[in-house]
């Protein structure tokens, strides 16, 4: 399609070398691009300070202004809430910022960042962020590790320009990427982008459900299906249907649009494409070197994709993950409407809107209850269960082998505290648990928060953790938890 003139790289070479050097911009724009623009550390002073603007999905704060870096406060607040996935169909989501994707984040290179990342009293787990966008120990994970009603501070200087991915490493990192904890950062090279009519957000990831696509209700997370790559759901920002029809992105003929487009994954790679486009400029992988032409741009998990075009002629335009089941059968579909005038030299034909609406939106299971909880297991199947519960629940504080972590969680292997009274272990399971505790011999106060488990989770959960990490065993049944207070 026609170009966007002005190809980004060429503007951050001839702003980089000054005006006064053309010679040597010149000289610059001559040899290879990568090699100009790759220069990470950034020897600009640093002026001023501001709060970050911080948008959601598809929003994208405005360009930044400044020709000079900066320090930014960022301020993100994590939130685990239940939301739609699908028409009928809730999940219980963890988001930085309360939508899934995350806050888009948009700063310059050669920023300090001071990040402030805040747990809402409310949440369940503990969580943290890691930012492909900083040089240091795990992009920022030990630095952020919060609990529920805390906060954390960290600092790193944007080295690198680009397009970024950040996401909560906090175990099992695999269940809290999955469960929507991710989004994007930008960090605008020197000299900005090239000036676009319109610049979105789009960010494509996978769900995995214990019932399978467009069953109703409340679904839980299925650790199984995301183990073998089995999603139910691959969408665009963060449910079906979340970019379509009166929430379509839109444009009119004639003008350029730029998408961001980030893929968590966890799993999946996406060949990201547009029918009905040909992207002019692709900033392969979110990075330096510039494509043109491109008809579908791979984007890896835990990566992004810059995608420029001019929209010619009016339509309706169908984003796509071109693996193309996911896209008409588990939701990976994103419209972006075109208005203005036909230009029949370009394209002559009708629309063909109808034909492309997702097929997988009637297949639902009617009429099946809701899976009665069991009202007796035997030792195995305690133990079976109870191992899924550990994992998914209680290994996010108390650590994968029960170990607990210093000043915060206490130990559940050989804990003399849970051994000790199997009532009080369960009331903590059926109430939770605040004021100090003493557990061998080290004291904790803190908060665990009642967890809306089932007499059967709570018996399984038991079971396994008395049974498991050195602790002598004895098993919990459904009726002694029933029974107690
Ligand atoms: C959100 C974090 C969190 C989760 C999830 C959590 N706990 Fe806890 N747990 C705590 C905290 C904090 C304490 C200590 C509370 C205090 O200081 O009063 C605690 C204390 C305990 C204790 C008593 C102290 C000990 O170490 O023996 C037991 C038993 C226990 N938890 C079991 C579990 C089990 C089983 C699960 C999963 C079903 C679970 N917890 C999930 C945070 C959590
Ligand atoms: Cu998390």
């Amino acid at each position: 399609m026609a170009k966007i003139l002005n190809p980004g790289w060429q503007t951050w070479v001839i702003g980089w070398a000054g005006a006064s050097a053309l010679a040597a911009a010149l000289a610059l724009a001559g040899c290879d691009s990568a090699k100009d623009r790759a220069q990470p550390e950034s020897q600009e002073a640093l002026t001023g300070s501001e709060e970050a603007v911080l948008t959601s999905a598809p929003a994208v704060p405005p360009p930044v202004a400044r020709n000079h870096p900066t320090k930014i406060v960022v301020h993100l607040e994590v939130k685990e809430t239940v939301k739609t996935l699908s028409p009928g169909v809730q999940y219980t989501f963890w988001t930085f910022g309360g939508d899934v994707p995350g806050k888009f984040i948009r700063i310059r290179q050669g920023d300090e960042v001071e990040f402030h990342l805040s747990n809402h009293p409310d949440n369940r787990m503990p969580h943290n962020i890691d930012l492909h966008a900083v040089s240091g120990q795990g992009g920022g994970a030990a630095a952020s590790v919060t609990a529920p009603g805390h906060s954390s501070q960290f600092s790193f200087k944007a080295m690198n320009p680009g397009l970024f991915v950040y996401h909560c490493a906090t175990a099992p990192v695999g269940m809290h990427i999955a469960n929507g904890m991710y989004g994007l950062i930008l960090v605008e090279p020197k000299g900005g982008f090239p000036k676009v009519d319109h610049e979105y957000y789009v960010m494509q990831s996978e769900f995995y459900t214990a019932g399978k696509y467009g069953e109703e209700g409340l679904q839980p997370f299925s650790m199984e299906k995301a183990i073998k790559e089995e999603p139910d759901y691959v969408v665009f920002n963060g449910s079906v249907g979340a970019l379509v029809d009166a929430k379509a992105l839109t444009a009119k003929a004639g003008e350029t649009v730029r998408l961001f487009v980030g893929n968590i994954g966890p799993n999946l790679i996406s060949s990201f494409h547009v029918i009905g486009e040909i992207f002019d400029n692709v900033y392969g992988e979110a990075g330096t070197v510039v494509n043109h032409n491109v008809q579908t741009t791979v984007i890896p998990a835990g990566g992004a994709a810059i995608v420029e075009f001019k929209v010619d002629v009016p339509g309706t335009y169908i984003m796509v993950d071109h693996s193309i089941f996911r896209a008409f059968n588990q939701g990976a579909l994103g419209m972006l409407k075109a208005s203005g005038d036909e230009n029949k030299d370009i394209y002559s034909g009708k629309q063909f809107d109808e034909v492309y609406r997702p097929e997988g939106g009637a297949i639902q299971s009617l009429g099946q209850a809701a899976a009665m909880a069991p009202t007796k297991l035997d030792h195995a199947q305690l133990m079976e269960r109870g191992g899924r519960i550990f994992t998914q629940i209680c290994a996010a504080c108390h650590q994968p082998q029960g170990q607990g972590l210093p000043g915060a969680f206490p130990p559940l292997a050989q804990s003399d505290f849970l051994m000790a009274d199997k009532q009080r272990a369960i009331g903590i399971l059926k109430n939770g648990l605040q004021g100090e505790v003493v557990v061998k011999g080290v004291k904790f106060n803190g908060v665990m928060p009642k967890l809306n488990l089932d007499a059967a989770d709570i018996a399984s959960a038991l079971t396994f953790v008395r049974n498991s990490f050195g602790n002598a065993g004895g098993d919990v049944t459904i009726a002694e938890v029933n029974a107690a207070k």
